[in-house]
């Protein structure tokens, strides 16, 4: 309809769709009244803290807990001994493999969980946990996921000896864990085989960690009258962890409340179960007191869950025109002393097959080898869809090294080689259905925007300067064009043990006209109290400002699989479109017998609906949610209130074109962020504010792992990163300034044409910065050096180079 005098107003006020409203969680959050899990406090709570092992693999010949119980205020020690009876001393994992809960017989990760001190309070239980003895017998080390496959290597999971047949097919060496393969591996070969030009590289993208600023930690409290267990944790899936904590306790799932409080930050460090929440649920049963754990900055680093570690080789071939002929992977994934992967359970290696990128490859394969090593378990998406991040990084990196061999440049190679906007919906060589893109249009809004063509003159006179001796700083442009898989996922092929990857709201419109909506998904600090009001705002024409946003407490929220993976837009922000037209259905209903009409003689304006060719004659949605509640409508049910379950029919597939240009010092290896442009494709965006806000965490956090953050081992097993001194987590002062841009193209299935955001600029951040520092050195003939590209291996790779004279 065409709009009235006053649409603009009545848009405006909704605060809807497009609007860059205001994050409304910001004024507890700037005001130190959060509510996190450490700010819970119950009556009688006691504290856990955990005996950790200093060997990186040893048998645990004894362990002595007399001194620790001697203490005054220990009230418990547990061991693997006290958790045996009930079954809890090992448990499963995501990834189908099950881990100590506690030591049985040896630890085989430095800081793995040996025994749980129970005490009055936190100091004491800290004091308690240096009484415990513990009589170790070291055994031989393996940190490299290659040695570990030789066939003399020491046997980690000695829990495992025999065993042929893994979660996800035959074991082959007593270390390795399955493989798992996608795509035409004897075509592949032909194809890349037959090219004109072959580029092969080995590409690693080392074992790095999410750090997110509060650790993690629970409270549980056992009310053994009601039979009651309530667990408060820094959970991003509290569903999950509600129905894992029934399947292992035996406690009934409705005698079971789980609630993440405020969360300060994921980054699927939060995904997992972790040994603290099962020792923490099993002394509050014991005890009958609440028990809080929460791991300090060390531990959360050394033992809970890691990211990447993936060694990738890779082949590619082109005509010597540079069109893409096929593409091979083959990635030998280090996932340290047990399989705790956070995937969907049918993808060990997560959607890794996203691997192709942006590019029209005819064909391709991968196949992934998981290993065991003395490291600490995880493989957790650190702001990435499930091995999204090194899938980009990957071909990124290929892309580049193929225009090297080509004598091409980067960006024209991407271009030639992209998938065309008319050729979405789009089905890759390794089996994915790209919802919608278009890449061209992106490329050359970002390639305009930076003057590519200029920085590319500069950097050609600055290689001349450089071989003159004029300067000592080389300039490298770092370009990027990836492609993203969000939103997991269809239940066909999707669930988490077992669990279908749906996700839900439930709205309840209250009789004046606002409302409550719950989700099953939960912030972290993403801003969904703000968004998802958005969403609802423009579906009931109730303002955002009047409707609440509730997640998890899965006492009252509807089931949900949670927040990460870049999830809950495509998910659970599908379902809250759903429902809030579930609402407007029966509002629908309610305003045609108020206006005595036929409800097809009404059509929808902004926030109320209109008897068509009248338009004085309307009901808002205030006035309909009141007459919901206080009027008897013939054949309709009183009451407002909608809830949708949301089963999504694809994925989307967000893009985004990035550059960076840096200036690199030679001598002294460090590097100087010049510039560094960000163009995001979303689909219909929500609120361009939070999500120019998404981009700038994601990308600091993409600065932190290609220049420097990094779990690094010694020899012996040793975290040689295992505190901020070591481990590179920028501030302001390193941080760059970010230049934002966007396009528009919507996701053709999701109600509202979303695709997620919160993790692309991780996904497209990492391979720019690294590609920057790639292309610096490219004209002195570098083609592939590791990250994380810190100071030192930066001046180490311009000496190996001959650039220091
Ligand atoms: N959006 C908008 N629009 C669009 C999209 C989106 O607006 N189109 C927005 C929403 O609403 C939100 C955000 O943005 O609010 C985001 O989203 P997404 O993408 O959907 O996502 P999510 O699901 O919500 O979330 C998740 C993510 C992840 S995943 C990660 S890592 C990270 C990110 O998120 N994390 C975090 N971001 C963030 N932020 C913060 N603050 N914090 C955190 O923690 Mo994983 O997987 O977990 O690794």
């Amino acid at each position: 309809m065409k709009d009235l005098p006053d649409s603009e107003e009545r848009r405006a006020n909704l605060k809807g769709l497009g609007c860059a409203r205001k994050r409304v969680e910001d004024a507890r959050f700037t005001q130190g009244k959060g509510n996190y899990v450490d700010d819970i406090k119950l009556p009688g709570m006691l504290f856990g803290d955990f005996v950790r092992s200093p060997y990186a693999h040893a048998r645990v010949k004894s362990i002595d807990a007399a001194a620790a119980l001697a203490l005054p205020g220990v009230v418990a020690v547990l061991t693997a001994k006290d958790l045996e009876p009930l079954g809890l001393h090992w448990m499963p994992t995501l990834a189908g493999d099950k881990q100590m809960v506690l030591a049985d017989g040896k630890v085989l990760f430095q800081g793995q969980e040996v025994a749980f001190v129970v005490a009055t309070d936190r100091y004491i239980a800290a004091d308690a946990v240096e009484l415990v003895e513990v009589d170790y017998e070291d055994l031989p080390v393996v940190v490299d996921p290659f040695k570990a496959q030789e066939p003399d290597a020491p046997v980690l999971r000695e829990d495992l000896e025999g065993v042929t047949e893994g979660a996800h097919g035959p074991r082959r060496h007593h270390n390795h864990i399955f493989t798992w393969e996608q795509g035409d591996a004897a075509g592949t070969t032909a194809a890349i085989d037959a090219s004109e030009v072959i580029a092969e590289e080995t590409i690693y993208y080392h074992r790095t960690h999410p750090c997110p600023l509060e650790t993690c930690g629970c409270v549980a409290s056992m009310d053994k009258i009601n039979g009651k267990l309530t667990v408060y944790g820094t959970f991003q899936a509290p569903h999950v962890v509600r129905t894992v904590a029934s399947l292992l306790s035996g406690i009934d799932e409705h005698n079971i409340r789980v609630v993440s409080p405020d969360i300060g930050g994921g980054f699927g460090n939060k995904v997992g179960v972790y040994p603290g929440y099962v020792c923490s649920i099993v002394a509050t049963i014991v005890t009958g007191k609440p028990v809080k754990w929460v791991e300090d900055r060390m531990e959360n680093m050394m033992a809970t869950a890691f990211a990447r570690d993936y060694w990738m080789k890779g082949r590619i071939g082109a005509t010597k025109d540079g069109r893409i002929t096929g593409l091979h992977a083959h990635v030998t994934a280090d996932h340290g002393a047990f399989d705790a992967c956070a995937d969907p359970t049918k993808f060990p290696a997560g959607f890794f097959h996203i691997c192709t990128g942006s590019y029209d490859i005819p064909v391709a394969y991968c196949a992934v080898d998981g290993i065991y090593t003395n490291k600490a378990p995880g493989g957790v998406a650190y702001r990435c869809s499930f091995r999204v991040t090194e899938a980009a990084y990957f071909i990124e990196r290929m892309i580049e090294i193929l225009a090297i061999k080509l004598g091409m440049d980067a960006a024209e190679l991407r271009r030639i080689n992209f998938i065309r906007a008319d050729q979405f919906p789009y089905t890759s060589a390794l089996g994915w259905e790209y919802d919608s893109g278009d890449y061209h249009t992106a490329w050359d809004k970002a390639l305009k925007a930076v003057d590519y063509a200029g920085l590319r003159r500069e950097q050609a006179a600055r290689v001349e300067a450089f071989k003159r001796g004029e300067t000592r700083r080389l300039l490298g442009i770092g370009l990027t064009h990836f492609t993203e898989i969000v939103g997991a996922g269809p239940v066909k092929n999707c669930d988490i043990l077992g669990m279908g990857m749906f996700d839900s709201c439930e709205i309840r419109i209250h009789p004046t006209g606002s409302a409550i909506a719950r989700l099953g998904t939960i912030s972290q600090g993403q801003g969904h109290a703000t968004t998802f009001a958005q969403i609802l705002a423009s579906e009931t024409g109730i303002p955002a400002d009047k409707i609440t946003i509730e997640e998890g407490d899965t006492d009252t929220a509807p089931y949900g699989l949670g927040t990460y993976g870049s999830r809950s837009t495509p998910v659970a922000g599908a379902a809250t479109a759903m429902a809030g037209r579930k609402i407007r259905a029966k509002a629908q209903m309610i305003a045609a017998y108020l206006l005595e009409v036929h409800d097809n003689d009404l059509e929808w304006d902004i926030d109320r609906f209109v008897v068509k060719g009248a338009p004085e004659r309307f009901k808002t949605m205030a006035e309909i949610a009141y007459a919901a509640y206080n009027q008897a409508i013939p054949g309709v049910e009183p009451g407002l209130e909608a809830v949708s379950y949301y089963d999504p029919p694809n994925m989307t597939y967000p893009f985004g074109a990035y550059v960076c240009v840096m200036e690199i010092d030679v001598d002294t290896g460090e590097h100087e962020i010049r510039q560094f442009y960000a163009l995001d494709d979303c689909g219909t965006r929500i609120n361009p504010m939070i999500i120019e806000g998404q981009v700038h965490g994601g990308l600091t956090e993409a600065l932190a792992i290609a220049m420097g953050q990094e779990i690094a081992y010694d020899d012996m097993g040793n975290v040689r990163t295992g505190t901020l001194m070591d481990f590179f987590l920028p501030t302001a002062w390193e941080t760059p300034n970010y230049q934002t841009d966007w396009t528009e193209t919507p996701s053709p299935h999701h109600p509202i044409g979303a695709k997620g955001v919160g993790e692309s600029p991780n996904v497209g951040g990492v391979p720019a910065f690294s590609n920057a520092v790639h292309d610096a050195f490219r004209a002195f003939g570098l083609t592939q050096t590791h990250m994380p590209h810190d100071h030192w291996r930066i001046w180490r790779t311009a000496r190996d180079l001959g650039l220091h004279g």
